[in-house]
């Protein structure tokens, strides 16, 4: 007899079908107006041959080869549950002990699941705050860049995460909106916490029909969808300041610039506008590619159009990824669009599932408590190899130097540190030096394949809890659908008995077990939704009925409009209460790779400096999965080439290098080298090659850095760079590559089953 029941995912909510204790298949949400292709690969993923079975430890680390010891290449042992929990409750003791508590690494970065209270890196960091605390990271790899650069520039990071100008609003008084890096279909497959409405492309369409000219800036015309019939400008990558400049050279020319606006709401025009003098749309376009009078163009249509700008996350995470956010905001500024009804700039708007598309009243979502660190050692969160290889250095952030502790002990749960940092090779070697590395994990994915001590995770199908997504109408009754595979268990379950042997279960559990924590994050939510307004069924109902919906806004949304219509009555948290184009917080940093107004720094890897025969790579997010997530599904599988990831390179390229749609190709640079299976577009800029993340790392030999990745991750090419001494972010995007193909035997893929195992 088969049973269908709710759950969610950060690709979507879903219904599952269950048949004899299997997932059989999973349909999509009813309510969703469009949802993603993603779902086929649920199935797969719960059931697949990569999930690990029990708790595993590296044969070396059990002999003794710790700290120095090259990870990745050895056998794992089976332990049983008590014995693992007795070990890393062992660990945990003596390296708080013998070097302090900052001695371990609960950073734990990464997407982990959709569901509130199985959320493992919150899990984790509760788990080791109350133990005494940890060495933590700030910031996303999504746009770490933008989150310590803004605050300085609008003195709020809204227009990146928050609730940003919505679409109603946009297609209601905008006829223009530029949007750098495109408005990419495949990213709104997804959002974090799982979302019940994936209204991303259809809010687009609705404000195209509404006569919003898209222009898509972007090396790749597939960076918006056919149907939006939006313009498409190729750019090279990395150089979209420039082009900005140039836009804003010809608005001076124009005597366009708002200066009533420059004057009464923005700080250090008069030390910008100099500076753009030079800045010519023939400069610019010798930069970027872009025709001179496309320029020309762009820059008379922002003048009399009312417009929106927005600029994709990837565009900062690139070598001086601070210098095209802040040129986007002073374009804004000059337009004196901040704030006004459906236009000036934010964000994101094609990065992901949720940005300015729903309608949601301003209500809470239903998290887990946190509890605080009471160690105050942090890195920016891409730094950390740079921590694990600097043990008592430090580290230039934001205008201070963060001191960079001896790191003993790593523990990652719910994050992938091998799918998400640039220059494996790099991390390879750094993370040899702790003496002890657990990772949480449902999959053999590669982080878990890196570990000394490994603990078999749930996933979201075999536990009950909550889905929200923080833009999204609804809340979601995660109910559980099949019971735990193998021996794996629960995040929160394997904590508390590691917590029990550390003699702090109870401040741990609060002595609830699954259902109570889910009923109280209900009761809690509901408590702080009443207080805003709105009373949510009660707990019963919502699990009864598997979903709540929570009411839309009454009105269309536009960010910063208190500000743009008194500015000494509403100012903004920046120093001077306005927007800085010029920045004396940051000028008296002094720093040589970011200075304090927005500049044209050429990127160290890009086309501007690229030998005859380099590419530029840009390493996407996937269409066929989240990250590493999925990996394992039939989605990404049936999109690769014999079992590699796809390259994608332009027909002009292609050409040259003798190459044809099929082929596998070996990619490397100084860095590293992967293989890639060859797709070729027309509508593609020629010297630039995409691939997307998320391919499990599989080096040939495991274990010995350098070695080839035969299943095509690009981090094994791109920089560890920090994007600037200011904001620590990572610059995955500068980085150039050279191919060819690959004529050997081509090496099996065996990252999908699990690595050697052995009987102790
Ligand atoms: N070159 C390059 N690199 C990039 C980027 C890029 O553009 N280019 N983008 C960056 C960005 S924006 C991001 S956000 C990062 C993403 O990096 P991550 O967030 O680290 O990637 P995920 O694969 O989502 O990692 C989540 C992990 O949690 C595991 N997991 C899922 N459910 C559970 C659970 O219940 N319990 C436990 N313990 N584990 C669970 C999954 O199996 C998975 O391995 O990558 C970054 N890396
Ligand atoms: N399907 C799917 N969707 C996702 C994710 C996923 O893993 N899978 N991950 C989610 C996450 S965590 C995040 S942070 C967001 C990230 O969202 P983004 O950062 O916006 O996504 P990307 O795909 O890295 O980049 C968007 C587009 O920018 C263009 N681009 C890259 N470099 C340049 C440049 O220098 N100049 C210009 N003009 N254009 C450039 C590329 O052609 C690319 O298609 O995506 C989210 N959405
Ligand atoms: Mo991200």
């Amino acid at each position: 007899m088969t049973e269908i029941k709710p759950n969610a995912a950060h690709w979507g909510f879903f219904d599952a079908v269950i048949d004899k204790g299997r997932v059989t298949e999973v349909r999509p949400f009813g309510p969703d107006p469009a949802p993603p292709v993603l779902l086929r690969s649920m199935a797969d993923a719960v059931h697949a041959p990569s999930r690990i079975d029990q708790p595993y430890v590296r044969k070396g680390w059990l002999r003794g080869e710790r700290a120095g010891a090259p990870r990745g290449g050895d056998a794992f042992i089976p332990v049983s549950w008590d014995k693992v929990t007795t070990l890393i409750a062992g660990e945990v003791a003596r390296i708080r002990a013998e070097h302090g508590d900052e001695a371990i690494f609960g950073g734990s970065y990464g997407w982990s699941s959709a569901g509130r209270f199985h959320h493992a890196k919150s899990q984790l960091q509760r788990f080791l705050a109350l133990g005494g605390g940890y060495t933590s990271s700030v910031n996303a790899y999504s746009y770490a860049t933008a989150q310590a650069l803004l605050p300085h520039v609008l003195g709020t990071n809204e227009v990146l995460l928050g609730k940003v100008t919505g679409w109603d609003a946009i297609a209601r008084h905008a006829k223009i909106m530029l949007c750098f890096g495109g408005l990419a279909a495949k990213n709104g497959l997804v959002s974090a916490g799982g979302a019940g409405a994936h209204d991303y492309i259809p809010s687009m369409r609705r404000a195209v029909a509404a006569g919003v000219r898209l222009v898509n800036i972007s090396p790749f015309r597939g960076d918006t969808e056919e149907e939006l019939g939006a313009d498409w400008i190729p750019i090279r990558p990395g150089t979209d300041t420039a082009l900005m400049m140039g836009v804003a050279h010809e608005l001076i020319a124009l005597g366009r610039p708002d200066e009533a606006f420059l004057a009464s709401h923005c700080v250090g025009w008069d030390k910008l506008k100099p500076t753009l003098a030079d800045r010519s749309p023939a400069w610019a376009s010798a930069i970027t590619g872009v025709p001179v009078e496309t320029i020309r163009t762009l820059a008379r249509d922002l003048a009399t159009l009312p417009s929106m700008l927005t600029c994709a996350w990837s565009i900062q995470r690139a070598d001086y990824g601070e210098q095209p956010y802040w040129m986007l905001v002073a374009l804004a500024a000059m337009l004196g669009t901040i704030g006004k009804p459906g236009q000036g700039v934010a964000f994101g708007y094609g990065s992901i599932n949720g940005m300015g598309t729903t309608s949601r009243r301003d209500l809470p979502s239903p998290s887990l408590p946190s509890s605080p660190n009471r160690v105050q050692r942090f890195i920016p969160v891409a730094r950390i190899a740079d921590l694990l290889e600097n043990p008592g250095g430090t580290l230039p952030y934001n205008g201070r130097d963060l001191p960079l502790p001896d790191i003993r002990m790593v523990w990652w749960a719910g994050g992938n540190p091998f799918h998400h940092h640039q220059d494996l090779n790099r991390l390879l070697r750094a993370w040899s030096r702790p003496e002890t590395i657990v990772v949480n994990e449902p999959w053999w994915t590669s982080v878990a394949r890196h570990a000394d001590i490994v603990l078999p995770a749930t996933t979201t199908l075999e536990r009950n809890d909550i889905g929200s997504a923080s833009r999204d109408r609804y809340i979601r009754a995660m109910h559980q659908c099949v019971p735990p595979q193998g021996l794996a268990r629960n995040d929160h379950d394997a904590l508390a008995d590691i917590a029990d042997a550390l003699g702090y279960r109870e401040r741990f559990t609060e002595q609830r077990d699954e259902m109570a924590w889910v009923r109280h994050l209900y009761e809690r939510w509901r408590v702080n939704s009443g207080r805003m307004g709105w009373e949510p069924p009660s707990f019963e109902e919502f699990w009864a009925e598997g979903h709540v919906e929570v009411p839309r806004a009454d009105a269309p949304y536009t960010q910063f409009t208190d500000f743009h219509t008194d500015p000494q009555e509403h100012p903004l948290d920046t120093p001077t209460g306005k927007v800085e184009l010029w920045s004396e917080t940051i000028a008296a940093f002094n720093l040589p790779d970011c200075p304090p107004m927005p500049s044209w720094l050429p990127p160290r890897e890009s086309l501007l400096s690229a030998a005859e025969d380099e590419l530029h790579l840009l390493s996407l997010q996937p269409p066929t999965r989240l990250h590493g997530q999925l990996d394992m599904g039939r989605v990404a599988a049936e999109a690769k080439i014999q079992g590699r990831e796809p390259i994608t390179i332009s027909a002009a390229d292609a050409a040259k290098r003798g190459l044809k749609a099929g082929d596998i190709v070996r990619i490397h640079n100084a860095r590293g080298a992967c293989l890639g299976g060859l797709k070729i577009r027309e509508d593609l800029l020629e010297g630039v090659a995409l691939m997307a993340t998320g391919a499990w790392f599989d080096p040939l030999e495991p274990g010995v850095p350098g070695s080839l990745c035969v299943h095509g991750n690009p981090n094994v090419l791109a920089p560890d760079i920090a994007t600037s001494t200011l904001t620590q972010g990572l610059s995955a995007q500068s980085c150039l590559v050279r191919l060819e193909r690959w004529e050997g035997p081509l090496p099996p893929v065996k990252v999908h089953v699990p690595p050697p195992i052995e009987l102790e």
